[in-house]
């Protein structure tokens, strides 16, 4: 046990978090560049985001093929995915593959959740302290925290005096949670909760979901990949990558360029029938026009709620789930394997939380206005307090006594999403103000990590200790990343993570960049080749 600052304690860099964006500034740093570097993480196991989410049907919705490093020809020959979106265990299967093949767990401390983080302005570097009490000191601080890792539970009135048992789908018990024979209610219906349903529904004796707004969602399609598509994405590596890398959103396939208007309605519509067999993200990408046109949106909002109410047969389910209030996309647009279908069970019951809102929960369950619904285990699918909840758990305090959480009353304020005026040799790896969630998380990472490493290579190279934006940059970066976004439809949602509205109290500023991962490589690339315009460096 490690608990005092020794020069053992010491490092180049302390990265925090053993995902895939921790795993892979762990190679870049100590492997290419020959830092004393070391990650620590909460969990008793790498995975990040995966570790955490165990739920019943937690599954990716990036494709497989995609949703992987591309730094490393070997791993892209030696990996083979198994479906087209991988479960929850798969990928913490690859995600220890990688680090075994890597060697990484060596200089991973598990167990170790950061609980402070402090700047230290005569040593110029960071100490850190971990909830067991352990100490560190490092010159450069990365969070790898992932932006969707503090989970949500809302404060609802009685919830500690609910006699059942209560799980985040974010915060999943590591042993299965049996189901069988149990009452079940399951509040919130975004990505996970139509992930969890079906799942649940057919697992338990009854299901009750409590859903405040009804949302969109595809068919995944989901299915075993077979050998000759393993093979082709074996042999045709080099041309993915490069496919991901040029693509806005990061995904294996093409953004039509053609708009709504181009076609008539029949054409329309054949190309959704089309979009809706294929199956997932790619619904959003069958015109260019989906995301920034009210008008061309609604096509797509209509195709689905019709598709909702032609798939569930009970007339009220059906009202309750296709009365969508916002554009399709405009939440982050889940997809499922056989979620409205899973209304047509006979042990599944729908509250419609706007009519029959939740008043309290009691030692026997779920207290709405108008009733009372007994239950055994409750499944908070609720969200996080997303992008900048991570980054304020880590209590960050940076230089003149600035704590982040001050620093950021009215907002994340970064520049590029990669640093933060006042908190010095600080990166955050798709920190708010980047592409992070509206992209396949792995390319924006593996983008954002080998930008640092060029920096840090860079400071070392010319003998430079020190790194810091400043805000002046940050609030010219905060306008643009806003600017970007209002073209889009996203920012006019009600409720949404991407807005933080979905959190009560948390202040409502846009967190993504949304002008697409090349235009930003480029923004970055810009900067790095300018000496680093934007960041002074002493
Ligand atoms: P989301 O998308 O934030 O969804 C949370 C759901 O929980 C959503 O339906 C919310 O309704 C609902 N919610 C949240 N708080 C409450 C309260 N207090 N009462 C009732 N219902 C509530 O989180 P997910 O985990 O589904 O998805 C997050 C991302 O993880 C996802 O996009 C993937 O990238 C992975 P609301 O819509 O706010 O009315």
């Amino acid at each position: 046990m490690i608990n005092d600052i020794s020069n053992n304690n010491t490092y180049d860099a302390i990265i925090v978090g053993a995902g895939f964006a921790g795993l892979y500034q762990l190679i870049c740093l100590r492997d290419q560049l020959g830092l004393k570097c070391l990650i620590l993480e909460t969990g008793d196991d790498v995975g990040g985001t995966w570790y955490w989410n165990r739920y019943p049907g937690a599954r990716c919705d990036t494709e497989s093929h995609a949703y992987s490093y591309y730094f490393s020809d070997e791993l892209l020959k030696e990996w083979s995915w198994t479906e087209r979106y991988p479960g929850h265990a798969e990928i913490r299967e690859y995600i220890n593959f990688v680090a075994k093949k890597f060697d990484l767990k060596k200089d991973i401390l598990f167990n170790n959740k950061v609980t402070s983080s402090t700047f230290n302005e005569s040593e110029n570097n960071w100490s850190l302290i971990t909830e067991n009490g352990n100490q560190f000191k490092a010159k450069y601080l990365i969070s790898a925290v992932g932006c969707l890792s503090n989970a949500n539970i809302p404060n609802i009135k009685g919830l500690n005096t609910f006699e059942g048992k209560y799980y985040h789908t974010g915060n999943w018990p590591k042993n299965d949670v049996s189901f069988t024979n149990k009452k079940v209610g399951q509040i919130g219906t975004g990505s996970t909760g139509i992930q969890a349903v079906p799942v649940i529904a057919a697992n338990a004796k009854h299901l009750t979901v409590f859903q405040r707004t009804a949302n969109y969602s595809v068919p995944a399609r989901n299915q075993p990949l077979n050998d000759d598509f393993k093979e082709h994405v074996k042999a045709d590596y080099k041309n993915y990558r490069e496919f991901l890398k040029r693509t806005p959103n990061g995904h294996p396939f093409d953004i039509s360029e053609r708009l709504v208007s181009d076609v008539n309605e029949d054409e329309r519509n054949e190309i959704y029938e089309k979009a809706w067999e294929k199956g997932g993200l790619q619904f959003r990408a069958t015109f260019q026009d989906l995301v920034t046109n009210l008008d061309a949106n609604n096509t797509a909002a209509e195709f689905i709620k019709q598709k909702i109410r032609k798939t569930v047969l009970n007339n009220k389910f059906a009202d309750i789930l296709s009365d969508i209030d916002h554009p399709y996309a405009g939440k982050r647009p889940p997809i499922d394997s056989h979620y409205f279908e899973a209304f047509n069970r006979d042990n599944i019951n729908l509250v419609d939380l706007r009519a029959d809102p939740i008043k309290h929960i009691d030692e026997k369950g779920i207290q709405t206005k108008q009733d009372h619904f007994d239950l055994d285990i409750i499944v908070f699918a609720t969200g996080y307090d997303a992008m900048t909840g991570p980054l304020l758990n880590l209590n960050i305090t940076g230089k003149d006594n600035l704590k982040l959480s001050d620093y950021w009353k009215e907002g994340p304020k970064t520049y590029l999403g990669l640093q933060i005026a006042g908190f010095p040799n600080l990166f955050t790896i798709t920190g708010p103000g980047s592409p992070s969630v509206l992209t396949n998380m792995p390319m924006a990472i593996e983008q954002h990590v080998e930008w640092i490493r060029d920096c840090i290579s860079h400071m070392n190279k010319k003998g430079y200790s020190l790194i810091e934006t400043n805000n002046k940059v940050s609030e010219e970066w905060g306008q643009e990343v806003n600017k970007v976004a209002n073209k889009t439809l996203l920012p006019k949602v009600k409720h949404s993570w991407y807005l933080g509205a979905n959190i009560p109290g948390k202040p409502q500023v846009f967190m993504p960049y949304a002008g697409g991962l090349p235009k930003y490589n480029d923004i970055c690339n810009d900067v790095k080749k300018n000496d680093y315009l934007g960041f002074n460096l002493s």
